[in-house]
């Protein structure tokens, strides 16, 4: 939609129509191989978390099935998936990793 002021100008369309970008959780599955160091030092690695932190989220993917990790936007989310799956994998470990929209 667009404004008007008193002159009857069009008013900054852009401003009045933007929304925040959709933002998506990214997840770790659980499963019943990778070893539990590993988990941690993924969450540290790709999603900026401290030791502390980092346990408590494996300790919850690991008890409840699934845990979320970070909140970014899309192409981040996806970069973050496309990294864990990647180091995951040259680890050969079977961690899986997804994201789901807010
Ligand atoms: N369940 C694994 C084990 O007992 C640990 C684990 C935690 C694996 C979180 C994956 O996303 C995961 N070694």
């Amino acid at each position: 939609a667009s404004i008007k002021n008193q002159e009857n100008t069009v008013l900054e369309k852009k401003a009045v129509k933007t929304k925040p970008p959709a933002m998506y959780k990214v997840l770790l599955l659980n499963d019943d191989y990778t070893p539990m160091e590993f988990v941690v030092d993924v969450i540290q690695r790709f999603f900026s978390k401290s030791r502390e932190q980092a346990t408590q989220i494996m300790l919850k993917v690991h008890t409840e099935g699934a845990g979320v990790c970070g909140v970014y936007p899309h192409g981040i989310a996806e970069t973050k998936v496309n990294q864990v799956l990647e180091y995951a994998r040259e680890h050969q470990h079977p961690l899986q990793c997804a994201m789901e929209e807010v």
